[in-house]
């Protein structure tokens, strides 16, 4: 298997799951600005939008989409319990964390990436973003993980997002102002991850540290 990514990108949390499992797969980088892949080939023709993740199986396959890659690394081992089993309501309850994450928080963060956009757009975006934050943090009251007990996918999700309003790597024109303070249980959440082995050795690899 092959997971192209871009350091501190989305991809970053299929990274943290391959990892958690115990996978193997080749890391391929991508390069942010020119889409070239560390092996000189033009990301785009393999990845027809230019964008990380994308799992490549051993018989060529291409698998995109974050919340499907992260569910498929998932189910090649599903005693990790990373995901709960198919057709419960807890897989239901995942992928319902999933597209939250993807349509509320991941794309939710891309206007107050970019400096250009800075101005009331951010203005508006900025507090929806903010309260899904809040939302989040009272979800985790009285939870390690965000099912639960257990940590899954969606926690790896989260993490690699979360990262762009706190993580001390990103430069600071990518690092959007987004701030955990006061919401206690995603501040403790945040840190229960970075201390996951997975997670150390994933920042480590992407030289995020
Ligand atoms: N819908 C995609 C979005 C992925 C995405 O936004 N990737 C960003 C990094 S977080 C990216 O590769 N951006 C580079 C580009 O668009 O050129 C998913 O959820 O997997």
């Amino acid at each position: 298997m092959k997971l192209y990514y871009i350091p501190g990108a989305c991809s970053l949390s299929p990274h943290i799951v391959l990892n958690e499992l115990g996978l193997e797969a080749n890391l391929v980088k991508v390069n942010y600005k020119t889409h070239k892949t560390e092996d000189g080939r033009d990301f785009r023709e393999i990845s027809p939008f230019g964008y990380v993740p994308l799992l490549e199986l051993d018989d060529g396959t291409a698998l995109r989409e974050g919340p499907a890659i992260v569910q498929y690394l998932a189910d090649l081992k599903p005693e990790s319990g990373l995901a709960p089993m198919n057709g419960t309501i807890e897989r239901y309850r995942l992928q319902e964390w999933l597209s939250f994450l993807t349509s509320e928080i991941h794309k939710g963060f891309i206007p107050l990436l970019y400096p250009v956009l800075a101005g009331k757009y951010v203005e508006a975006v900025k507090p929806k973003l903010e309260r899904r934050f809040s939302w989040i943090d009272e979800q985790l009251a009285g939870r390690d993980y965000l099912m639960g007990d257990r940590f899954t996918v969606a926690d790896a999700y989260l993490y690699a997002l979360a990262g762009w309003g706190q993580a001390p790597w990103l430069a600071s024109v990518y690092r959007a102002d987004i701030h955990f303070d006061g919401l206690g249980n995603l501040e403790a959440w945040y840190v229960r991850m970075r201390e996951r082995p997975s997670v150390r050795k994933a920042l480590d690899t992407e030289r995020l540290k």
